[in-house]
């Protein structure tokens, strides 16, 4: 078995217990195989361009970091990364703020991160690079000889080529991407998305399996939806949490439910959309109130960025306006949490609430809603009300599939849902189970690292199962 270098612009505090996830089942994987994950430490030096590497070895994985500049993070890691790539991919080009050292800065920290990684590279690894900030890794790899198979998972969504045609040197960033022998997607609709960009702007065409033919090269795209540790989820979620459990029997005396929300404080999740959705549910079904709160987990994220200040303004103001105009002397409709909830805390939060809300604008995937979903207990599960925008609604059909915009049919299905029979409930508790278990944590590591390593093709059940160039998620 070959060698697994993984690099992504975090690594996991590989000392530290994780609880469970993405994170854990990389570790998981390096650990058996041995291996290497690499990527930025979380530094930054004020002028020094240090690029050697910190290298610690945690049993026989290696755990490889490199710190950045002031000017690398200002420029690759709020400017290209999170003010170019992450608004442009979730379809936002109304927040793109571009300046020139953007991509000079993003350019460059990928050519030191393959500086760096060169240093502990062997010819028989095989090498994994997660998400937007490293697309060009794989360019710069090979214009410095590096022969192995690498490939690349896209955790966000890929915009449509009329989208993507907006970020500067986009062809380039396409170009870039194609030199990965693997690339990897949430979904069929990214997928389809790849495919008319290479069509309509290089000429080249998707074909079985996701080919695509270039400089005499063969690259494979796929689909490969990623998922959650079911059991260990589930596990977490039925211990007993004191303080949760009183809340809980509180709720059961004043037959109160509680819709729940658990998102970053990111602009693309939604939330001053789902605050409203809520009101509306409020105006149209009176009946609602004093029967059922909304408790809203903010998790601070990227508070650098301007758009992330403006959203955290909006939704102070929003959930205080909401407060102002239906709360009573012994009722709360909104609770407002803008901080990080421990995980333990935050499956037993799931397992309590009657409705998990996942309301994003565009979402690659969404792992709250597979979390909500892990937590429940089968004898009086909640109900996961899912916007259309996010990855996860490409497979899970029996949540309540919403438009986030549409503030009514937002407020129906959380009605539908605070009102569903306990045997509906349960039918779609069910089948929602089967398929997080079908595409869990596990399944999506096995079916890339396959396809990286060449062992065949795509697996059937997740390779274009639908004509990605028909593909019409959203
Ligand atoms: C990106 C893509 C894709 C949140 N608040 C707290 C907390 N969380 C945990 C959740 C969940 C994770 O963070 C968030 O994952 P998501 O998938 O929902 O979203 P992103 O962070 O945007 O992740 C996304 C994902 O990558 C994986 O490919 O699904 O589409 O955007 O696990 O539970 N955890 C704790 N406290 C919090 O307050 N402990």
């Amino acid at each position: 078995m070959k060698r697994l270098v993984v690099v992504s612009n975090r690594v996991a505090d590989l000392s530290k217990a994780q609880a469970g996830g993405l994170a854990v089942g990389l570790a998981d994987s390096l650990s058996q195989r041995g291996g290497v994950w690499m990527g930025w430490d979380g530094q930054t030096l004020k002028s020094v361009d240090q690029t050697e590497p910190t290298i610690r070895k945690f049993g026989d994985v290696t755990r490889v970091t490199i710190p950045l500049t002031q000017d690398d993070y200002d420029n690759f890691y709020l400017g290209f990364s999170n003010s170019v790539l992450w608004p442009l991919f979730h379809y936002r080009l109304d927040l793109v703020e571009h300046q020139s050292a953007f991509l000079e800065g993003y350019r460059r920290v990928n050519a030191k991160f393959a500086t760096a990684l060169l240093t502990v590279l062997k010819p028989d690894d095989l090498i994994w690079i997660h998400d937007y900030h490293l697309i060009p890794l794989a360019a710069e790899l090979r214009q410095r000889g590096c022969k192995q198979r690498i490939g690349f998972f896209l955790h966000i969504p890929f915009p449509p080529p009329e989208v993507l045609a907006a970020v500067p040197r986009h062809r380039w960033l396409v170009e870039s991407l194609l030199e990965y022998d693997v690339i990897g997607f949430q979904t069929h609709t990214d997928l389809g998305n790849l495919a008319h960009y290479v069509e309509e702007q290089l000429g080249l065409t998707m074909g079985e399996e996701g080919r695509i033919a270039i400089n005499g090269r063969a690259v494979t795209a796929g689909c490969f939806p990623i998922g959650i540790d079911v059991d260990a989820f589930a596990e977490m979620a039925s211990h007993s949490n004191q303080e949760v459990d009183i809340e809980t029997a509180r709720r059961k005396v004043l037959e109160r439910s509680q819709i729940i929300g658990v998102d970053r404080l990111d602009y693309s999740k939604g939330l001053p959309e789902r605050l409203s959705g809520f009101a509306r549910l409020l105006e149209l079904y009176p009946q609602m109130r004093k029967s059922v709160d909304l408790m809203q987990i903010a998790t601070p994220t990227r508070e650098e960025v301007d758009a992330y200040v403006e959203i955290r303004k909006d939704l102070e103001a929003l959930s205080g306006a909401i407060n102002g105009r239906f709360a009573d002397f012994n009722w709360t409709p909104v609770r407002y949490i803008h901080g990080t909830v421990p995980r333990e805390a935050l499956a037993a939060l799931f397992r309590a609430a009657q409705v998990g809300m996942v309301t994003p604008l565009r979402d690659g995937m969404n792992l709250v809603a597979k979390e909500y979903i892990a937590a429940q207990s089968m004898d009086d599960p909640g109900v996961l009300v899912l916007s259309k925008f996010a990855g996860a609604a490409e497979d899970l059909h029996e949540a309540l599939i919403v438009n986030p915009y549409d503030t009514d049919d937002v407020a129906r299905n959380l009605c539908r849902a605070l009102t569903m029979p306990l045997e509906e409930r349960q039918e779609r508790q069910e089948a929602l189970l089967v398929r997080i278990r079908k595409h869990d944590a596990a399944h999506w590591l096995k079916s890339f690292l396959a396809v990286l390593e060449d062992q065949g093709l795509l697996p059937p059940n997740d390779a274009r199962s639908t004509d990605p160039a028909k593909s019409s998620r959203r």
